[in-house]
């Protein structure tokens, strides 16, 4: 009779990512050679390349794994802390979150505010992040601004967490790439005695399934999986294109002075026409790193299609063909409160709303453009 071979799939958890354990298939989530077994704790193989060698993974996580975990909320006792990223707030936004927490509270944190300039108000932010929260249908018991990378707004949040959660649970969810998993290291870093680190990386889908740390007094803290949000600009770009628009860095504002007629592109991602109004100033808050080029309206086309991938890049070279074709907004910025005009994923750009304004914004279909109260 032939041997049969054994427990090739283990009840073993990444440390890393929170995936299932596997010896089988070095081509799926979860594998480590059969000698790592006897490790504890234990990390896969993904992880391993990720924090060591700074490697792109990408798993797809099904988003009926990730609704399974947030539907489980639910039915807990606990406290939903909801991340987003301050900075790509729109494109950071989990829709439908009061559906499936059920009665239990929630507390919004907007991350990465070490991105944002200088000398702002961040009293104002914060205010303005609870507005947005409403207009979204959330009312979330409080809203706090922290960095989870450069550890600011932590204190206060950590006091904030413990008088909501009481004796409860704290699940802490969002989209991919907010920032959850940096902000629970930086929780049990600061905080705890675990020496263990879960795995984050710039790149969406990082973590691939729930991961509990132990608390004092007895419950758990979690982090989940981001659900990808499609529509987010990063999915449609080469991982070397995506560092170069995420900002790494606080981002220094640009002040264009516009005349209508005149055109900003954003590398070779988001063309912003001005179409009709006055002359005035174009505020625009992207990564530092991503080139802007103004141009007369009437000569756009042409240095589009010249220059697409090379003068206006990113994306890049041959990466451009990848990108969905681009798509025409045409927005009224009207006069009276300042006005941002978001452009999901990069950034945003703000008009003073002295005069009303009228522009056309291109960008890769399926890129949400949109205005917003002015955040800063
Ligand atoms: N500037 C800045 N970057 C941050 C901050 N927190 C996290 N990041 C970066 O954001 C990226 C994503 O962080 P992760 O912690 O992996 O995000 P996540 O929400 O766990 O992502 P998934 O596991 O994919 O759902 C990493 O490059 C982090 O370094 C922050 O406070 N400021
Ligand atoms: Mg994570």
């Amino acid at each position: 009779m032939e041997e049969q071979v054994v427990a090739e799939s283990t009840d073993r958890q990444c440390v890393g990512c929170g995936v299932q354990i596997q010896t089988e298939d070095k081509g799926k989530p979860g594998y480590v050679p059969r000698s790592a077994l006897e490790r504890d704790p234990i990390i896969c193989q993904r992880c391993f390349r990720i924090k060591h060698y700074n490697e792109v993974a990408p798993v797809s996580m099904d988003d009926d794994d990730f609704l399974r975990i947030l539907n489980g909320i639910g039915a807990t006792d606990s406290l939903v802390v909801m991340v987003v990223d301050i900075f790509d707030f729109q494109g950071s936004w989990l829709r439908g979150l009061p559906r499936f927490v059920g009665s239990n509270p929630i507390l919004l944190v907007g991350n990465k505010v070490d991105l944002l300039p200088r000398n702002i108000n961040l009293n104002r932010v914060r205010n303005w992040l609870q507005h947005e929260a409403k207009e979204r249908g959330l009312r979330p018991a409080d809203a706090l601004l922290v960095s989870a990378e450069k550890g600011i707004g932590i204190d206060e949040l950590l006091i904030r967490m413990g008088e909501l959660r009481g004796l409860r649970d704290v699940y802490i969810v969002g989209v991919t790439n907010v920032g959850k998993s940096t902000l629970i290291n930086r929780i049990i870093h600061d905080y705890g005695a675990s020496e263990l680190d879960i795995t984050t990386s710039p790149f969406p889908g990082t973590t691939l399934d729930k991961i509990e740390i132990p608390l004092e007094d007895g419950r758990v803290l979690v982090d989940t999986p981001g659900i990808i949000n499609r529509d987010q600009i990063g999915h449609m770009l080469t991982p070397g294109d995506l560092r170069l628009i995420t900002p790494s860095a606080r981002v220094n504002p640009k002040v264009y002075q516009l005349n209508d007629g005149q055109t900003l592109f954003l590398g070779g991602l988001a063309r912003i026409d001005y179409v009709r109004g006055d002359h005035q100033p174009f505020i625009v808050y992207v990564s530092n790193r991503l080139k802007i080029h103004r141009t007369k309206l009437a000569n756009a086309d042409q240095l589009m299609a010249k220059h697409h991938g090379e003068l206006l890049a990113p994306p890049s070279g041959d990466a451009r063909s990848d990108l969905p074709p681009f798509s025409r907004h045409a927005l009224k910025v009207e006069a009276g409160e300042p006005r941002d005009i978001v452009i999901s994923g990069l950034g945003w750009i703000s008009l003073t709303g002295k005069e009303a304004a009228y522009l056309e914004v291109h960008v890769p279909r399926g890129v949400h453009v949109g205005i917003r109260k002015a955040l800063i």
